[in-house]
């Protein structure tokens, strides 16, 4: 007991935990046993699964922490630059197998369940997946998250807390039926509320002015204030101590008491008015790419940006006297537009709250700002009603139109009163509907804008963003999309990381994935083949079994799986697929016994979730139910022919799914895929892609080799000229045939699928499912014919996965790190 009262303190609080929980069996066991006791408070003599996931969860958490704690102490005594990567959705997924994988100690956390009487697999499937997110632009966000930690990147996430999840879909009689996502019914094991980490965000109200000492002082008075309460996420490396945040906010009711309603006499309608806060962080719009310009929705963007960016300043602020160094410091990612408002958020912090003059402000926005467009038609780009931000954010309109005047003179130094062009560029929209464009607002804010793929670049180049390409060609990068392979490859799919490993010599590629080239040499070997198909096997029994479970349905793994899981869009053209299994459907039929015998036989998988208001999109799932009835129970198909539809798929379900798949489906019509990210998930996993041209497709092809993969369909340059001529396209006789055969009734339910038909064959075939219909058939016949020759088959197998190696979000996250964020990896050993 030497030194004064505070080095005491400091002693024995290195002496209680003077070192990481430690990792072997028994200690695992202990915490496990600890927090069924403590944390859950059932008898550690009698608990079921569900608790034991619990606790398990809890104790891995506790691992978590303890490294997510050194980490953000090392990020700000090292003061390197950050990342902030600002998402309206993260698709997470579940995190109890990741994390363990992630931090070494999967095999160790098996073992210690398997000896308490539980199985590890049966425990993983107690969890609820994290669903913030629709689809490809909230994975990939989530992916991301895995590759900056794995990376030793300085970074942060910032999203929001939803209540609710994406929609679970429920199909009842083979219609879609939505049902509320309560993820957090039962609790969520992997959150740290930081019940005071907090910020203020206003809505609504008036600007006022006022003149102190000679300056004009801006001052927002609002009618509305919601707190936002920080709930962060650890999000591990694979194999390093690095271990990221991600930050939700929730929305909670101020403090701060308001006293003319508290006033009025109307104590319990003042309470319920303020609780209605809430509302703003409740539930994920289900919008999947159409722009709604719904109030709330633009609530939920503000809320986020306004608390993520007051932490981000509050932060820089703990170690920085003045702005100057911000850039230097911080970078901050806009996922598509959708945080957008943003912008004249940070100029209103700078400008009105910490009063730094408007150059020197705006200075500083645009070098840490940058922006990744998903979309590609200009229509889908998000607009928002000038009279909707006017009401709610009323400051900030005026820092938007000051932006939108400045701008347009420095388009008009360079191009003149071009006035068309003026108008074309310019961020505040004064025709007929008002508005104020989002992607216009972030491209002038953002040093870099980047497309996420190299022809969706390209057309954000030469068409939807052309006049900004030819002011600033510089801006503009291409940043082709990743998927994580720990999550998609090594994790689930333990089968072929054991073969992959063997072969290659190294674990390597679990962090260099481009090490998969070295497979190439093995392609023809046959006992890589014989490994290759004992694993693949073994993944089809494994997804026959969930089938047989959820339809009934027996499948034979023997036959070709034939998979098209993602969003119902017409543009993705499920349509496309569904056709072309009535027309096989229809030839099977009608042949000799005979011809049977040399038909491939097929379960065609699909899956996926319509938006709720999407009609067309739901008539779709009707009709791949209806047929599924059908030609399962005909005698005539037998084993020849099933149609699976699996319902509401999801991150989980993709990770049974892909490693299990012989053949994927990504054929959506050229020109109107962005990038697409389940292909290459596929692809690594050793699947055959049957894909239309355009978006990542392409650039898969370059990698694997064109003799491995199966494409078809029109070409990029030939989708103008196809859809303006698209009235006059005579569909090929099949393709009526097929239509004809649900437009006469032949499935039932004839006027339910009028609609649907007359999409494709009305003379209206905006996604051109007829013109791209022969091509598509004759593909399919190509893998009919390789299926049968396993050898060959097997060989573009190995070869789908040797070339996938650019397909790592490592690298995208490096290629975002270089040239755009200008951030290095720091490791803390
Ligand atoms: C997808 N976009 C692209 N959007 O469609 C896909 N949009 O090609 C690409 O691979 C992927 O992004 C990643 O870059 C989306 O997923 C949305 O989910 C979305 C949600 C709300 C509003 C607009």
């Amino acid at each position: 007991n030497v030194g004064d009262p505070e080095t005491q303190r400091r002693r024995r609080l290195l002496w209680l935990m003077d070192q990481y929980l430690k990792n072997d069996v028994p200690s695992i066991q202990k915490s496990i046993v600890d927090h069924v006791e403590y944390t859950i408070a059932r008898s550690r003599f009698k608990f079921d699964d569900f608790e034991a996931y619990k606790a398990t969860a809890n104790s891995v958490r506790d691992r978590l922490l303890e490294s997510w704690n050194d980490n953000q102490q090392y990020y700000r005594d090292n003061d390197s630059k950050r990342v902030y990567y600002l998402s309206m959705e993260f698709l997470m997924g579940r995190s109890l197998l990741n994390s363990i994988f992630n931090l070494g100690i999967k095999g160790e956390y098996a073992q210690a369940l398997s000896e308490l009487g539980y199985d590890l697999e049966v425990i993983v499937e107690q969890e609820r997946d994290a669903a913030l997110g629709n689809g490809g632009l909230g994975r990939l966000a989530a992916c991301f998250m895995d590759s900056l930690a794995t990376m030793n990147y300085s970074a942060w996430g910032y999203g929001l807390r939803y209540q609710y999840g994406l929609f679970r879909q429920q199909l009842q009689d083979g219609y879609q039926h939505e049902q509320p996502d309560y993820w957090l019914n039962f609790g969520n094991p992997w959150e740290i509320e930081r019940v005071h980490v907090t910020y203020p965000v206003k809505f609504f109200g008036k600007v006022e002015e006022d003149w102190v000492d000679g300056r004009k002082l801006i001052k927002w008075v609002p009618d509305e204030l919601v707190e936002a309460v920080a709930y962060d996420n650890p999000i591990p490396g694979y194999k390093t101590s690095n271990t990221i945040n991600l930050r939700l906010w929730a929305a909670k009711p101020s403090g701060e008491f308001d006293l003319q309603s508290f006033n009025t006499g109307d104590y319990v309608n003042a309470i319920l008015s303020k609780q209605r806060a809430e509302t703003i962080s409740s539930v994920l719009y289900p919008d999947d790419r159409t722009y709604q310009g719904k109030e709330l929705r633009l609530k939920q963007q503000y809320f986020f940006v306004s608390a993520t960016l007051q932490d981000i300043i509050r932060r820089f602020k703990d170690n920085h006297s003045s702005f100057d160094d911000f850039p230097e410091k911080v970078a901050i990612q806009l996922n598509d537009t959708h945080p957008t408002i943003g912008v004249p958020e940070m100029m209103r912090l700078l400008v009105d709250v910490e009063s730094l003059e408007w150059g020197k402000a705006w200075d500083i926005t645009t070098r840490v700002f940058s922006v990744t467009i998903h979309s590609v038609l200009p229509e889908m780009l998000e607009k928002w009603p000038i009279e909707l931000i006017q009401a709610l954010l009323p400051r900030h309109i005026q820092i938007i139109y000051k932006i939108n005047t400045i701008f347009l003179e420095e388009v008009k130094s360079k191009f003149g009163n071009d006035y068309d062009r003026l108008a074309r560029m310019s961020i505040v929209d004064d025709g007929e509907k008002k508005v104020i464009k989002m992607a216009s607002l972030a491209l002038v804010a953002s040093h870099t804008v980047n497309g996420v793929a190299w022809s969706h670049t390209e057309l954000l180049k030469g068409s939807v963003f052309k006049d900004f390409y030819d002011l600033w060609p510089h801006k503009f990068r291409n940043k082709t999309n990743g998927v994580t392979q720990r999550r998609w490859l090594a994790f689930s799919n333990p089968g072929l990381r054991e073969v992959l490993t063997k072969w290659l010599g190294t674990e390597s590629w679990i962090t260099n994935l481009e090490l998969l080239t070295g497979l190439r040499q093995y392609a023809s070997d046959t006992t890589l083949h014989k490994e290759w198909n004992l694993v693949r096997r073994h993944n089809k029994a494994r997804l026959a079994l969930y089938i047989e479970a959820i339809s009934g349905v027996k499948v034979s793994i023997d036959a070709m799986f034939d998979v098209q899981v993602k969003r119902i869009h017409e543009y993705k053209r499920q349509l496309l697929n569904v056709l072309s299994i009535i027309h096989r459907y229809d030839c099977i039929k009608n042949m000799t016994p005979e011809e049977k015998k040399k038909v491939v036989p097929r379960v065609c998988i699909i899956g996926g979730k319509a938006a709720p208001g999407y009609e067309i999109a739901k008539k779709i799932i009707k009709l791949v139910t209806t047929i599924g009835e059908r030609i399962n129970d005909d005698s005539d198909i037998g084993n020849l022919l099933k149609v699976i539809f699996i319902p509401d798929y999801n991150v989980s379900l993709a990770e049974l799914v892909i490693p299990a798949s012989d053949l994927s489906q990504h054929i959506s019509t050229v020109g109107n895929e962005a990038s697409g990210t389940s292909n290459m998930k596929f692809a690594m996993n050793g699947c055959l892609l049957l894909a239309a041209r355009g978006g990542s497709n392409d650039e898969i092809q370059q990698e694997i080799g064109d003799e491995n993969i199966f494409m078809f369909g029109a070409k990029a340059d030939e989708l103008g000229r196809l859809r303006a001529e698209r009235r006059n396209f005579i569909p090929p006789r099949d393709f009526h045939r097929v239509t004809g055969m649900i437009r006469s009734g032949e499935f039932g339910h004839k006027e339910y699928f009028q609609e649907l038909c007359d999409t494709v064959d009305g003379g209206d075939d905006f996604y051109l499912v007829g013109n791209d219909f022969a091509s598509y058939l004759e593909a399919q016949a190509r893998v009919d014919k390789t299926f049968v020759d396993r050898a060959r088959w097997t060989q573009m197998s190995i070869m789908s996965t040797a070339g996938s190696g650019k397909f790592s979000s490592d690298r995208t996250i490096q290629e975002y790190a270089q040239d755009i964020w200008g951030i290095q990896p720091v490791e803390r050993f």
